[in-house]
């Protein structure tokens, strides 16, 4: 936990910022790389609390989150993207438009490969991507707690990658946490002293609303198969509070009636125990009792249409 006895406030707005301490250095990295290699994982476990879902299925993340992580002497905001692919419809080309945006509107730049295996065209593409950026760029070979024996090829390839464009290379497990200090110091050595930019107390600039539609969908990929996950977008429709528990009403799009089949299941067990799973999760997000209703809708052709990707909330964020 970060000790806030050392600042000064100042209000600005609503909200109470603190002043920084004179030397204090802070800055925005974006966390870039192609699907599934670790770059959600290693954002949660840079700021100790899951603001960002994570899935062994590729493409889990859709939308530029920040996290947020206060020490003494540093604050640095992390901006976990959408993994860079080959887009095959509307929704992939808005999720790899915002990834690049990022590239050219953070401080340094953490590329994101997966050290069990080597270095391949999808991180190639992304290396090539970051070239045209005047943004330094940090190399960091993540999954290091399940690298297999004899990967010394591995980590060559990562070496040669680092070595032709002069990156400096980090290895280490968003996982198991190892390595992760010394990554944490390396990035505070590349930004620049500068202030406050959110209070130190907070770990991201997303509202609980969208977090909970996330652990919603996060659900969603862990327990079906196939063409559903990349199908479903959520809508919280209302939230409710009272003394004793938090009601959650929430709507899961879909593309078709055969994926609603699915998502609901034989005598609604699937729905049950995608709302039975997000329920624990949202309660451990909110630290409190929540009573979750899941509804199904089928919302033709969503991932292709733009005015239905923005009133999902998938939009290019510029
Ligand atoms: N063994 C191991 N697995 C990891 C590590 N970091 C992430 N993973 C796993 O890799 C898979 C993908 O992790 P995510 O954090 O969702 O990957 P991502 O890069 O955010 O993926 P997209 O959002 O799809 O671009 C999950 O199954 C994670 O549990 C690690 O350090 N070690
Ligand atoms: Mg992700």
């Amino acid at each position: 936990m970060t000790s806030i006895d050392n600042y000064t406030f100042s209000f600005s707005g609503e909200v109470a910022i603190p002043q920084a301490p004179p030397e204090f250095k802070s800055g925005f990295i974006g966390i870039i790389g192609r699907p599934n290699v670790g770059k959600s994982t290693l954002m949660n476990q840079l700021v100790g609390q899951k603001i960002a879902i994570t899935s062994p299925v590729a493409q889990t993340t859709r939308n530029r989150l920040r996290g947020i992580l206060t020490t003494p002497s540093a604050q640095l905001i992390f901006v976990d993207t959408p993994g860079i692919h080959k887009p095959h419809h509307q929704l992939g080309e808005v999720l790899v438009k915002n990834a690049k945006i990022a590239i050219d509107s953070v401080d340094v730049l953490l590329f994101v490969v997966d050290g069990t295996v080597a270095c391949g065209a999808g991180d190639r593409y992304v290396a090539d991507l970051l070239d045209h950026s005047t943004t330094p760029v940090i190399l960091g070979v993540n999954k290091i707690d399940s690298q297999p024996t004899g990967s010394q090829f591995i980590d060559d390839s990562y070496t040669q990658l680092a070595d032709a464009h002069q990156w400096q290379t980090v290895k280490f497990s968003a996982k198991t946490g190892a390595e992760l200090p010394q990554l944490e110091e390396l990035l505070i050595e590349h930004l620049e002293h500068g202030p406050l930019y959110y209070p130190p107390d907070l770990v991201t600039d997303q509202p609980e609303r969208f977090i909970m539609g996330e652990l919603i969908r996060e659900q969603i990929l862990l327990l079906t198969r196939e063409e559903v996950p990349h199908s479903v977008a959520i809508a919280i429709d209302k939230v409710e509070e009272t003394p004793s528990i938090t009601r959650v009403l929430a709507t899961i799009n879909v593309e078709r009636d055969s994926q609603k089949g699915i998502l609901i299941g034989k005598g609604g067990a699937m729905l049950k125990a995608i709302g039975s799973e997000a329920r624990e999760q949202i309660q451990k997000l909110i630290a409190g009792k929540v009573y979750l209703e899941l509804f199904v809708k089928v919302q033709p052709k969503w991932r292709q249409s733009r005015m239905s990707l923005a009133e999902l909330g998938y939009r290019v964020e510029e």
